[in-house]
């Protein structure tokens, strides 16, 4: 018997949410109810999508604009698709994803203004059928969010750099994608401890995803 597709969450939000804390802490709390799973990334997560993360976070490509990034994001995406994402859950193993098409949606189709018909066909083209079984949306207000950035003492990339007005318009867009989109993303508020969140995205894993399927303890643990 072929083993039951894996299940594909994502996570999205604004900078310094936490996406890619709770992306590792899920999935330690997966493995710990047996169950198969592999944590990724986007811009990356393949050699070739790495490879153009290097190009898009540098802002080498900003100045082509905004519907130039999107072909880019786009591009690094398919490769994402086609080398790890469909092949992992084809397999039965589930998929762990910080950011994914939603973040394209977002980021140049809202705040970039690139025509959705143009988002919709790169949609279509990259991934075509495959969809999140579960977006999680980290919410946090933009000032904790970017302080959180600036604590880390790192160099700030193209789109951490760029100012709080548009901060606080892609937060809005997100609540905004998340109040049409009820049945495949949850709003997680992100300000709470870290151990707090993960306990709050655990709940709401284990509600939607794991109701009805048995623990596969590995070490013991359950869910
Ligand atoms: N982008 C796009 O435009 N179009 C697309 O299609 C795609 C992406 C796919 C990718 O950057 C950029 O590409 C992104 C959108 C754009 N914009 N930016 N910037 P990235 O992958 O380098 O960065 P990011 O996705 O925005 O993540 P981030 O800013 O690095 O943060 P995060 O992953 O949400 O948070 P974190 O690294 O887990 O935590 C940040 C810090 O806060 C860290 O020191 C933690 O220890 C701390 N932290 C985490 N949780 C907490 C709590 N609960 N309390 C206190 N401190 C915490």
């Amino acid at each position: 018997m072929s083993e039951p597709r894996g299940r594909f969450i994502t996570f999205e939000g604004g900078e310094g949410s936490g996406k890619s804390t709770q992306v590792k802490r899920l999935a330690e709390r997966l493995r710990l109810r047996g169950i198969d799973v592999i944590e990724t990334r986007e811009p990356g997560g393949s050699p070739g999508a790495e490879a153009m993360r290097k190009i898009l976070l540098s802002g080498a490509a900003k100045a082509l604009g905004p519907e130039t990034e999107a072909m880019l994001f786009a591009a690094a995406r398919g490769d994402h698709v086609d080398e790890l994402i469909r092949p992992a859950l084809e397999r039965g193993t589930w998929v762990v994803c910080d950011r994914f098409h939603d973040s394209t949606r977002i980021y140049q189709g809202v705040l970039g203004k690139v025509d959705p018909k143009l988002i919709n066909a790169l949609e279509r083209v990259t991934v075509g059928d495959l969809r999140p079984d579960l977006t999680i949306e980290l919410d946090i207000p933009v000032e904790i969010g970017l302080a959180r950035i600036e604590a880390r003492g790192e160099q700030l990339d193209r789109f951490e750099a760029e100012d709080l007005e548009y901060h606080d318009w892609l937060r809005i867009a997100y609540r905004t994608l998340v109040e049409h989109e009820p049945n495949r993303c949850v709003l997680v508020d992100a300000t709470p401890s870290q151990d707090a969140v993960a306990v709050r995205i655990w709940m709401v894993v284990a509600e939607r995803l794991l109701r009805n399927q048995p623990a596969v303890a590995a070490s013991g643990a359950t869910g």
